[in-house]
């Protein structure tokens, strides 16, 4: 059964010019974007999407880094999509992340690192509420 799962490319790889780069890499591994948006991400929607990292010495600055800002979101659809894209991905830190990786290729601060991944179907659910509430989430998702 194909798997979906949420991307959001953080301010600087819009700043960068990464987009297209990036977005290409997802498509040619053979995943089906099934949304895609540029929207403003707002102070509070960023504190709800990382309050699991609430507390957290790097919680102020992960905030600074993508709040008030705009990004670009999208839905992925494949099969595995969730580990696929976070082998894409690569590691939190992007000095330890492997070349070849997103994060390897073009990423340096571990605060700033250029994109998210959902790391579980239950994240899926939570931070596509909050990104895409218009999305209808397919059956198998909802409870
Ligand atoms: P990932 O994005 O690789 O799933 P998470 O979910 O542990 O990593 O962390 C969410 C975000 O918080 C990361 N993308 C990064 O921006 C920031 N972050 C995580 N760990 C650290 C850290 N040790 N120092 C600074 N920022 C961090």
């Amino acid at each position: 059964m194909d798997e979906y799962t949420l991307v959001f490319l953080k301010p600087s790889a819009i700043e960068r010019g990464l987009v297209g780069e990036i977005i290409s890499r997802f498509e040619r591994k053979g995943l089906e974007i099934v949304a895609l948006k540029s929207l403003y991400m707002t102070r509070e929607m960023a504190e709800e999407f990382y309050s699991v990292h609430r507390g957290k010495h790097f919680f102020s600055d992960l905030i600074n880094t993508v709040g008030e800002k705009k990004i670009v979101a999208f839905i992925l659809r494949g099969r595995s999509a969730i580990s696929v894209v976070r082998a894409l991905v690569g590691a939190t830190d992007p000095v330890k992340a492997s070349p070849g990786t997103i994060r390897g290729d073009y990423g340096l601060d571990i605060t700033d690192n250029l994109i998210h991944a959902s790391d579980s179907p239950e994240s899926f659910v939570r931070e596509a509420k909050i990104l895409f509430p218009e999305f209808e989430l397919p059956s198998e998702y909802s409870d």
